[in-house]
């Protein structure tokens, strides 16, 4: 029997009674225990009559019961589909009926809102909180801890992650053992992780940051984690002198920089400072480096590839680049119109293959064959270029997307609810400068002729519907959208006149 995943990440610390986890309590889970915790899940949920292929969605508090559910999947040969916790039910909806997911776990404060959604879809509800209640929490406490994971193949599923769709509609990324594998092992050894490190984990783990990249890395190496709720600079400072490395988004270091406790001493005898999942300014690093005398090695990724470059650690960290492809990724940057690759120093599109690259959109073979080449190659959607001594460096997107705090916002499906409004002729949903997220969305909008646009009104329509991050910071009402020859939004247009509106 094997089960690679598992066998990988959990199964080598079966025993080990060393802290996996150092919670915002004081209190610590050793690697057993928590092992133990997954297995009871296990239980719990095979008892439920979760099997084989399975969709399990989640959306809860980050918390140590979280990760212990994810194992329980993988143990158990689920597919977990963790969810971002500021969605909307109308936005949960989707997810869960796209996904064919059995199951959905939340918090016991949302299950009155979501009864009527899981009763129209014909779903199970369970409920557990960040202290541990909830209706899973009597049948946890009698399940026994532990349970023999099930025969699983590396190409089968563990996880499915949606991803914001360039039509409106999110796309599951499938992602399987092998791919999770493949960069678990590659990242633990590039980043020179060992079972002496502590990271302070900050990042939500609902996506690939903080629950495959940052808690992989750690069960690799078998080190432990700082696993605090949330980025706050108050914890971040009190936890900081036991740490050793910090994984995080842009934001987070350019909130760091606010910090007059941000110092060389404070930061002395950290080893590792990491960023990725959005563009991380020359600034930002140089500022940080000056600051704290440590370069922040930033890594480039997504959801479905999981890390496809990353800076080198001994070597040179470079500002504005995001490294080199690892190991077993193959990188090229292709013409946009006939997918020839471009000669070194020119611009074009980014293009992946390697054993991190996802499986597929799950239920979408149209979507999945438009990105995801026949010869392997993955159409990542992002601009870049590779310099002669072959750093990367992304240079845009050719995708509509907005990346606000880490956040993925697709414009589209903000334009479509504006556009749907009484008195709007259209909108355009646009990415601009943020000194805090990177990019913040401001809606653009075209009265019909005649009409009176009331914002403070469209804006609770928006309230309504979406994540709280999805929000248009401002809602300006423009005379006419900029177009090119062809006809189509120019979006750079109206990013470059407003790039002042957040400075
Ligand atoms: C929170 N808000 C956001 C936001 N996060 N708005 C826009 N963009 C965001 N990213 C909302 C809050 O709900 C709040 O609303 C208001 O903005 C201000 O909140 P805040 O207190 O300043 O925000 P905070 O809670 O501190 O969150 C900011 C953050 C968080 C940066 C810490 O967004 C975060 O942890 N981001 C990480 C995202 C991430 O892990 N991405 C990885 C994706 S994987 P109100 O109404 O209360 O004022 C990927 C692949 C790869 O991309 O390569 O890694
Ligand atoms: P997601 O779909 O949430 O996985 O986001 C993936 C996207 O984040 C990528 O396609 C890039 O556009 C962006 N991204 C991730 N890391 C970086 C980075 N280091 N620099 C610039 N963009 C990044």
């Amino acid at each position: 029997m094997s089960n690679p995943l598992y066998d990988a990440l959990f199964l080598p610390h079966a025993e080990l009674n060393s802290p996996f986890l150092y919670l915002s309590s004081g209190e610590y889970v050793t690697y057993k225990s928590f092992l133990q915790m997954a297995g009871r899940f296990a239980n719990v949920f095979s008892n439920l009559g979760l099997v084989i292929g399975d969709r399990l969605a989640v959306q809860i508090e980050k918390s140590e019961y979280g990760l212990a559910i994810y194992a329980a999947c993988v143990q158990m040969g689920v597919v977990y589909l963790p969810l971002n916790t500021a969605y909307m039910p109308q936005e949960l909806h989707y997810f869960i009926e796209n996904s064919g997911a059995s199951m959905l776990i939340c918090e016991t404060s949302k299950e009155e809102l979501l009864q009527p959604l899981v009763g129209e879809l014909g779903i199970r509800l369970a409920t557990i909180d960040a202290s541990g209640n909830g209706s899973l929490l009597e049948a946890l406490s009698t399940a026994p801890d532990q349970f023999q994971p099930v025969n699983r193949g590396l190409n089968d599923l563990a996880a499915i992650l949606y991803t914001s769709g360039t039509t409106g509609r999110s796309k599951g990324a499938m992602i399987s053992h092998q791919n999770l594998i493949s960069n678990a092992q590659n990242l633990t050894s590039l980043w020179r992780f060992t079972k002496s490190d502590v990271l302070l984990h900050t990042l939500p783990i609902f996506h690939t940051h903080g629950l495959f990249v940052a808690t992989h890395v750690m069960l690799v190496s078998g080190g432990s984690m700082i696993f605090l709720p949330k980025f706050d600079l108050d914890s971040i400072f009190k936890h900081l002198p036991q740490a050793t490395s910090m994984m995080g988004v842009p934001t987070f270091y350019t909130r760091l920089l606010t910090d007059d406790r941000l110092t060389k001493s404070n930061t002395r005898h950290m080893r590792l400072f990491i960023s990725g999942s959005a563009p991380l300014l020359d600034e930002t690093h140089r500022m940080f480096a000056k600051q704290t005398g440590h370069m922040i090695l930033e890594r480039y990724g997504m959801t479905e590839t999981n890390m496809n470059t990353s800076n080198p650690y001994e070597g040179e960290r470079r500002p504005g680049t995001v490294g080199f492809p690892l190991p077993d990724v193959e990188l090229k940057i292709t013409d946009t119109a006939t997918g020839d690759s471009v000669p070194d120093g020119e611009i074009g599109q980014i293009e992946v293959r390697g054993p991190n690259v996802f499986q597929g959109y799950w239920d979408m073979p149209e979507k999945t064959r438009e990105e995801l080449r026949q010869d392997g190659f993955f159409i990542t959607g992002d601009l870049g270029r590779k310099d002669e001594e072959g750093y990367i460096y992304i240079a845009g997107r050719n995708k509509d997307l907005i990346i606000s705090g880490g956040y993925n916002i697709y414009p589209k499906e903000i334009e479509k609810l504006l556009d749907e409004q009484a008195g709007v002729a259209e909108s355009a949903v646009v990415g601009i400068f943020h000194p805090d997220f990177g990019e913040s969305p401001v809606g653009f909008l075209v009265a019909k002729p005649g009409a009176i646009l009331d914002t403070k009104e469209l804006n609770n329509v928006i309230v309504n519907h979406f994540a709280r991050f999805k929000h248009p910071q401002r809602l300006l009402i423009i005379k006419e959208l900029p177009r090119n020859s062809m006809g189509k939004v120019q979006k750079k247009v109206l990013r470059e006149k407003y790039g002042d509106l957040f400075k």
